[in-house]
């Protein structure tokens, strides 16, 4: 059993920091559950173009407000606690977060952890076991 606390992954290599987000990585590939699961904070007056080419993601909102679109085809959808969307088609995406934002964030293939989204919204592939091209 693995048994971890916020606190414990706060200031070490699990702990991911970019321009628009910070991200608290609970589990890793290396846990071998076939997923990862982050504890995310996007800032407050970002917006962020997203594309998980590689992989599917779903997440929970658990404190703030922002709003997410959908570039396929154009709908905006409010975010507020309560709140999950899951990415199930890849779908490019501009994440907003009109204040700060806290985002529970599951990774299916798992991340090995310290991807950071590259200039095309995109973090690479290090699975063989990918969900889409
Ligand atoms: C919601 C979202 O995709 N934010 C960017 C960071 C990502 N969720 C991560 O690596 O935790």
């Amino acid at each position: 059993m693995i048994v971890r606390k916020l606190q414990d992954i706060v200031g070490t290599e699990r702990d991911i920091r970019a321009s628009n987000w910070s991200s608290r990585r609970l589990l890793l590939k290396s846990d071998r559950m076939g997923f990862s699961m982050h504890d995310t904070t996007i800032h407050p007056g970002t917006e962020t173009y997203i594309w998980y080419k590689h992989h599917l993601e779903a997440v929970y909102c658990i404190e703030g407000e922002g709003e997410i679109e959908s570039l396929d085809d154009g709908a905006r959808h409010p975010i507020e606690p309560g709140t999950l969307y899951a990415l199930n088609q890849n779908d490019k995406h501009i994440l907003r977060a009109h204040t700060s934002l806290r985002m529970i964030c599951v990774f299916n293939p798992p991340l090995n952890g310290t991807e950071v989204h590259d200039k095309d919204g995109i973090y690479p592939l290090h699975d063989e076991n990918a969900v889409s091209s």
